[in-house]
């Protein structure tokens, strides 16, 4: 039934010491010649190349042609039986020919805008040429380019260019997946980079003409990703060159092929009139995850796809490190919680549901989600919190030293920290091979001077995961005095048992716990605790990631019983006013504490307690309080709003850019209020994108704006990743009785080039993030989203099947909701024809 499972795992039976690959570049018809010099490891074993898409010339076997009796041939790839093959080392060449030009699924060698380009992972080799395609099959690769076209790159190093060719050497082995090309008319902004031990690295961002003038912060956020790469991990670049190609047409966000990044032209252009502070941020951040990949993915890689979570888990602990250090502080746990509880808690609580490493899949494209990704991050960091900061970086070095040059599992990975550490660490490991999110409820007793905290620990079922054993769960607390002095700095427990007691002696009043500091588990905390302490811990809590929580819990409360129908809680609007009235903290701080819980949060968490959420009562709720904050608190948002404008040079640094946030965040509290006045002034006068975009963002969310979408039309129309951001505010923040109906009428417009994955993503994305209108009640938002996937399915299974994951919270709705999302669900399944990539996802969507 097309399912692979981690327990079929079999080492390959033939070492590839070099491969040698000329492409004669042509859009209709490349040619791809392979020279594989091949070891045997075991007597008698068949060789199997996987190829999909390619028209086979010749193949030959040291030098003797092939006939089609030697061989078998299918649509998944070639087999060579133990008879063709000489028992000792010996020469296999292949030449195929393939249409990178006819390529719509962006996987392999395809087309973007006149440039070739490549994306191998996960399985996107084997649409190039015949080849064991497997991350555990490493090789030395030498690449010939033959094309016309200016600029022609190839992993490693140039080792040869003459007119019309091109030849690059990478003497790292590497697994096909990390295999790129690049042909075309491109211009670098290029700098350079010494490591620590004097290597000169050149460093280049290829971009198509005219974008030059963008590429200034991709190039510096590099040269700051390679610096504290040696600073904190001791990982010095081992090439002379590290190229970095920015294409439009895209699934991901970027690719970190050896030497030769390959990323999403709308996480490598910046410029302040085109891209918002978020943007910038992002761009550095995933600059920084390809370049981290060097050595955590690339020098060490997987030994097959289930362990995806072994660089990718890791390496996004890497860049949120990263982030925090260079940027964003305390501020940047806070920001990488609410997406992981957005966008994870929300896997981990639907039928997509799976371990941070599965054990079967059907396509693997389908499993770069968030569990793999965040909550493999989390994971690592539950690991650094055990063994505390030298402890970690003992395990990493050892993981280095031990496994340089291998393809890996998360058994290594879990045995230097075990070897380093001393600690038995096979509990810990159910976080790796277990779904699901644990829910700890925490009471609390205190007497004559000692405190006891009880906390159980419960996993919720999952898909084929019915009983779960207690995880070990690092629990950092901190306990406070009555006056807010701090008693208890924080402490790491550590949780093994359903059911477990602490006691804190020598206290002189009972104390005010701040459970969960700096998230150190990722859980669902549940705790009795009234509005007052929240507050309390709101406004003392030492823990920042705290401080922000006591705030976010008391506005979900409010919101959750505002949407039952009850009234606003009164402590959260006062805390509210004395945090918009702090003028000691942090911007970015305050911004992110008057930011409301979303929609889709507050319709999680009525489902939690086993509401049925009405996404419309949710939204009128939220509106609500955002009128009631405007009403209550008005005088001072405003001299915020106003005292927060940010004069002189743009600069997309954290001081300036929280002060940008709180000032968005203030506009979009007074535009429930002022009729839109505050938010057409700032559209009129913005000088840069992140106000640009931020004042239509609250025009748009009030239904006004027409004007000024229009008008920023007019202005942007030439450029399309600024035209997304238009299609994404009217996507998510229309409101839901219209929003089906102008998604569908810009969708249907001459400049929504849907074949490209940023502008489907941005319009068809937004509109999924639009929680009262895709939830409409009548189901025409489930209609109109199918009707697309279905649409680019054939052109691009891999961006459809993603995209279908706005269908995995239906099970929350009511029974008519639940009616029209599934008769939705079905009428994909019922499609001839569906992808192997969306079929397993709406069979897993609908079971
Ligand atoms: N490996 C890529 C990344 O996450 C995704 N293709 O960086
Ligand atoms: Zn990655």
């Amino acid at each position: 039934d097309g399912v692979t499972l981690l327990s079929d795992y079999k080492p390959y039976p033939f070492e590839i010491s070099s491969v040698s690959l000329i492409f004669r570049l042509d859009p209709a018809a490349t040619r791809v010649l392979a020279t594989l010099e091949v070891t045997p490891r075991q007597p008698g074993a068949e060789m199997v190349l996987q190829g999909e898409d390619l028209k086979l010339i010749s193949l030959s076997v040291d030098g003797r042609a092939l006939g089609s009796g030697d061989y078998r041939l299918d649509e998944t790839g070639l087999v060579l039986p133990a008879a063709v093959l000489p028992a000792g080392p010996f020469r296999l060449q292949t030449e195929v020919e393939i249409a990178p030009a006819a390529n719509t699924a962006l996987e392999g060698l395809y087309m973007s805008n006149g440039m070739y380009c490549t994306q191998c992972e996960a399985e996107g080799f084997r649409h190039i040429t015949f080849y064991p395609d497997r991350p555990d099959v490493m090789s030395r690769f030498h690449v010939r380019i033959e094309s016309d076209l200016p600029v022609l790159l190839s992993n490693g190093n140039p080792v040869g260019r003459g007119p019309g060719w091109a030849e690059w050497d990478d003497p790292w082995p590497k697994p096909a997946y990390l295999f790129a090309l690049v042909a075309g008319d491109l211009r670098a902004t290029s700098g350079t980079f010494t490591t620590r031990s004097g290597r000169k690295v050149d460093l280049n961002i290829w971009v198509r003409p005219g974008d030059e003038d963008r590429c200034d912060f991709a190039l510096g956020a590099l040269a700051r990703s390679m610096k504290w790469d040696e600073e904190a991990y001791g990982r010095e670049y081992d090439l002379d060159l590290f190229n970095i190609v920015a294409v439009d047409d895209f699934n991901m966000g970027a690719m970190e092929n050896k030497g030769l990044n390959i990323f999403n032209s709308k996480l490598v252009l910046a410029s302040p009139e085109t891209a918002t502070d978020t943007d910038y941020e992002r761009i550095e951040a995933v600059i920084a995850h390809e370049y981290f990949h060097n050595w955590t993915g690339n020098r060490i890689t997987c030994r097959d796809w289930f362990q995806l979570c072994l660089k990718e888990g890791l390496t996004v602990y890497r860049d949120q490190g990263f982030t925090r250090d260079v940027r964003l502080g305390a501020l940047k746990r806070i920001d990488d919680v609410a997406s992981l509880r957005a966008r994870q808690f929300r896997e981990d609580a639907g039928p997509l549901a799976h371990p941070p490493r599965p054990d079967r899949y059907k396509e693997i494209n389908n499993f770069y989600t968030a569990t793999v990704y965040e909550k493999g991050a989390e994971v690592v960091g539950m690991l650094a919190t055990l063994l505390g900061p030298e402890g970690y970086r003992a395990a990493l070095d050892l993981y280095f030293e031990r496994h340089d040059g291998q393809a890996c599992t998360i058994e290594d990975w879990i045995k230097v920290f075990e070897d380093t550490s001393g600690r038995d660490l096979r509990q810990f490991k159910l976080w790796y091979t277990q779904a699901g999110t644990p829910k700890l409820t925490v009471s609390e007793a205190y007497e004559n001077g000692t405190y006891t905290l009880e906390v159980t620990q419960v996993t919720p079922p999952t898909p084929g995961e019915e009983e779960k054993p207690p995880r070990h769960i690092p629990l950092a607390v901190g306990l406070l005095s009555p006056n807010g002095d701090e008693v208890l700095p924080t402490t790491v427990l550590e949780l093994t048992e359903a059911r477990q007691s602490f006691r804190f002696e020598g206290l002189s009043a009972r104390p005010v716990p701040s459970i969960l500091r700096g998230f150190s588990a990722p859980v669902v905390l549940e705790r009795a605790t009234t509005p007052a302490e929240q507050a309390f811990l709101l406004a003392h809590d030492t823990d920042p990631f705290n401080r922000w929580e006591a705030g976010r819990t008391l506005a979900r409360q409010t919101l959750m019983a505002m949407a039952r129908g009850e009234g606003a809680q009164l402590d959260y609007l006062d805390a509210v006013g004395r945090l918009i009235a702090d003028d000691e903290a942090d911007p970015g701080f305050r911004a992110a504490c008057l930011r409301l819980p979303g929609e889709d949060e507050i319709a999680a968490a009525l489902f939690a307690r086993g509401d049925t959420p009405d996404p419309d009562a949710i939204r009128t709720a939220r509106r609500k309080l955002m009128k009631m904050l405007a009403t209550r608190h008005g005088a001072a948002l405003t001299r915020v709003y106003d005292s927060c404008a940010v004069t002189g040079p743009y600069s997309p640094d954290a001081g300036p850019a929280g002060r940008r946030s709180l000032r968005l965040a203030t506009l979009a509290l007074l535009t429930t209020e002022d009729g839109g006045a505050r938010a057409a002034a700032l559209f009129a006068e913005a000088t840069n994108m992140t106000e640009s975009i931020g004042a239509l963002n609250a025009l748009v969310g009030e239904g006004k704006g027409q004007g000024q979408l229009a008008a920023f039309a007019a202005r942007w129309a030439a450029d399309p990743l600024v035209m997304d951001k238009w299609r994404m505010a009217q996507g998510a923040l229309t409101p839901p009785d219209e929003a089906a109906e102008t998604v569908a009428r810009l969708s249907a417009a001459a400049a929504f080039d849907w074949k490209n994955p940023n502008r489907f993503r941005s319009l068809l994305g937004g509109f999924a993030a639009n929680h009262a209108g895709f939830h409409r009640a009548d189901g025409a938002g489930y209609a109109l989203y199918a009707d697309w996937l279905l649409r680019l399915d054939p052109l691009n299974p891999q961006t459809a099947a993603r995209m279908s994951t706005a269908f995995e919270t239906w099970r929350r709705y009511d029974a008519t909701r639940q009616a029209h999302a599934k008769a939705a669900l079905d009428r994909i399944a019922a499609t001839p024809g569906l992808s192997r990539d969306l079929a397993e996802m709406v069979g897993r969507l609908a079971g």
